[in-house]
């Protein structure tokens, strides 16, 4: 037996006059198929019909006139649906109803329109109802910014299998940074120093930028964004291919002689042998407590963000000086997507709890570039 498709609303829109409602059903062959409805209130054309000369009486006209259903051909393509769905001005009418199916679909129609704020908003709730205030914000400002910063933290890297430093299950759970992290640590106990770094270089060998790096870089090309600064010394964000990055505390993946400052291998570092030219201790290219940042990664950030009309922070305590100031230093709008959101964050414009990768793919769902 032939198998029967029921139509489904894919879009049903609202205006003063009634409503409009896109269908489809899945034929025998089970392609969709595209009709259109239209629900008036009273029918316009009788309106229209009106002698001038008559004084307009709404409720006796209104009376007369019955509630009216008219109804287009069947399209076989999207593309002619859309052209059908396309030929109502969208920015006056409201969206009531969107099929989650053709959610991406008419999302695409909807974001070549330049709607008001709130009308967008609309559409973007009636797409993808899970959207929260937060993020909408968020793809909004984007849009709208000519030039915008991104600040990441170790919790950028948390969801590629990276711990961060002081979460619970952080870098620092049982050892205090300044014990470690530090020139003092470097010079007299090396043993620790060399230890706690072959673990972080060892555990970055079987791990990979997450979707989130890889749409930052994404919209670095599409000139959403324009700079990256990071206190993050995975290299992430190169090898999900941005360009514009600042690496604020170094390179874990370069070494140097501490003491004559030539170059290293990793795996003399590794093999914990010593400078080939002075027999100085080899470290990691990072920038150590009681160290300054790299001046040009540091300038180069700071020039950014006072250009900037949106800084994005990303998966960072902020607790380090001075990349904890950096945020202060602008006077665009600033947002702060962190998994932990406290009081301490009140300088932010916006505010998102929740994973920086999923936060960044719900965002990303909503750009068409
Ligand atoms: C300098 C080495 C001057 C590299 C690192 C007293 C008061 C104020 C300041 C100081 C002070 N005493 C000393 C200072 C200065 C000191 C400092 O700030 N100390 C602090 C700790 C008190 N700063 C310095 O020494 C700096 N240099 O000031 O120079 C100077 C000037 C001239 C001449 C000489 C000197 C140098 C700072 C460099 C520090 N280097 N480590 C390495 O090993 O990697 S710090 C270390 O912390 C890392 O580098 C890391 O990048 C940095 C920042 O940490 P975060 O990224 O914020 O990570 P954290 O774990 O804290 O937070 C992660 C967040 O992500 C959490 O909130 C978590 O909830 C969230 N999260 C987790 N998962 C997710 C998530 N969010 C979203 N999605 C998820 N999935």
């Amino acid at each position: 037996m032939m198998k029967e498709f029921q139509w489904k609303t894919i879009l049903k829109l609202s205006g003063e006059g009634g409503s409009i409602t896109f269908l489809g059903k899945k034929n025998e062959r089970e392609h969709w198929i595209y009709k259109r409805n239209i629900n008036e209130i009273f029918s316009l054309e009788e309106m229209d019909d009106h002698p001038p000369n008559v004084e307009y009486q709404p409720s006796k006209t209104i009376k007369k006139l019955k509630p009216t259903v008219r109804k287009s051909n069947e399209a076989t393509h999207w593309d002619s649906a859309r052209k059908m769905i396309e030929e109502y001005p969208l920015e006056y009418l409201k969206p009531v109803h969107v099929h989650p199916e053709f959610a991406e679909k008419v999302w695409d129609i909807i974001s070549t329109k330049k709607l008001p704020k709130h009308r967008l908003k609309l559409w973007v709730k009636a797409c993808f109802p899970t959207t929260t205030n937060e993020i909408f914000e968020l793809f909004y400002a984007l849009t709208k910014s000519k030039h915008t910063v991104v600040l990441t933290g170790a919790g950028m890297s948390v969801e590629s299998g990276i711990p961060d430093f002081r979460s619970p299950s952080g870098w620092w759970k049982n050892i205090d940074p300044l014990t470690v992290a530090t020139v003092e640590a470097l010079e007299e106990n090396y043993d620790l120093f060399y230890e706690f770094y072959s673990v972080r270089i060892n555990t970055l060998k079987g791990c990979e930028p997450h979707e989130g790096y890889r749409i930052l870089a994404k919209w670095e090309r599409s000139d959403l964004i324009h700079e990256v600064a990071t206190q993050n010394v995975d290299g992430f964000h190169f090898k999900a291919l941005s360009n514009h990055v600042d690496e604020l505390h170094g390179s874990i993946l370069t070494y140097r002689c501490h003491q004559c400052e030539n170059e290293a291998s990793r795996d003399q570092f590794l093999n914990k042998e010593s400078c080939n030219f002075c027999n100085g201790k080899l470290r990691p290219n990072v920038v150590l407590f009681g160290e300054a940042l790299l001046e040009k990664a540091w300038n180069n950030a700071l020039n950014h963000i006072q250009q900037a009309d949106l800084v994005i922070v990303i998966g960072t305590s902020l607790q380090v000086y001075p990349v904890s100031q950096l945020p202060k230093m602008t006077n665009g709008k600033t947002v702060y997507i962190n998994k932990e959101v406290s009081e301490f964050q009140s300088l932010f414009d916006v505010k998102i709890e929740g994973s920086a990768r999923d936060t960044l793919i719900a965002v990303d769902q909503l750009i068409r570039s």
